[in-house]
């Protein structure tokens, strides 16, 4: 599995959108696609689109469009929350929260070959995610986020050492992660991150040095990734 979850937010472009001449400055749609089309030049294959506002008609245009170009670079797309969305865009992949739709319905839905990821806090809520069927977690927040709304209370680097000896599902650990907690959670056992904010800004370039710091700690094989197209995210690995 790819260990970069890059998730769509406005405060993953909220740098470019503050630029007084940038022309898509306006138009947080176009923003959103540029920033993930750049995260994609640096390196990012895992791409969740996230929109808690749009109007479901623009989300849909915006899905297919992501749909279009994480397909051209062979990246894994999932969509959040809307099990409707992924399966009118032919998502990979869809994520659910704790007071989404039940997992076997996404399931009965989506079919077997989809992914499905679900936000979880705390112990239960992976354990049941792992019984459930699901594919991979999400579980935070690690530290404090500004980016979440109703983000729960921070959980801590250690939570993610206990739940990995629990569950055998991939952990994406999630919420205030910065660069700088990489080797820390990759030593208690998060098999990647997932993240918003400390992307930001030239996306590009901190896209390519988070995957550099992967690499350095075995994480990842760019060269396998090229050749392997939907990389070691592969269902069932
Ligand atoms: N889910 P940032 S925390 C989308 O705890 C999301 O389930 C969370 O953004 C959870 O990397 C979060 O900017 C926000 O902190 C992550």
């Amino acid at each position: 599995m790819f260990p970069l979850y890059l998730i769509t937010d406005p405060a993953l472009y909220a740098a470019a959108g503050a630029i007084p001449s940038n022309p898509m400055r306006d138009d947080p749609q176009k923003l959103l696609l540029e920033a993930v089309g750049q995260a994609m030049e640096g390196g990012a294959r895992l791409i969740q689109y996230r929109d808690k506002k749009s109007p479901r008609s623009k989300m849909y245009e915006t899905a297919r469009q992501l749909r279009r170009m994480t397909a051209e670079r062979g990246a894994v797309l999932i969509i959040n929350d809307q099990i409707d969305l992924a399966s009118a865009v032919r998502a990979d992949g869809v994520h659910l929260g704790q007071d989404d739709l039940p997992l076997w319905v996404a399931r009965k839905i989506l079919g077997n070959e989809t992914f499905v990821g679900v936000s979880t806090h705390t112990l239960e809520e992976a354990v049941n995610a792992e019984s459930e069927g699901a594919d991979y977690i999400g579980f935070g927040p690690i530290f404090q986020t500004k980016t979440k709304e109703d983000a729960k209370s921070p959980v801590g680097i250690a939570s993610v050492t206990e739940i990995k000896q629990k569950v055998r599902l991939p952990v994406y650990a999630i919420g205030g992660i910065q660069l700088t907690h990489l080797p820390k959670m990759i030593t208690a056992g998060a098999d990647g991150v997932a993240v918003i904010s400390a992307l930001g800004g030239d996306i590009r370039a901190n896209v390519a040095e988070w995957l550099e710091t992967f690499k350095r700690f075995g994480k990842l094989d760019l060269d396998k990734t090229e050749e392997r197209g939907y990389p070691q995210f592969t269902k069932g690995s």
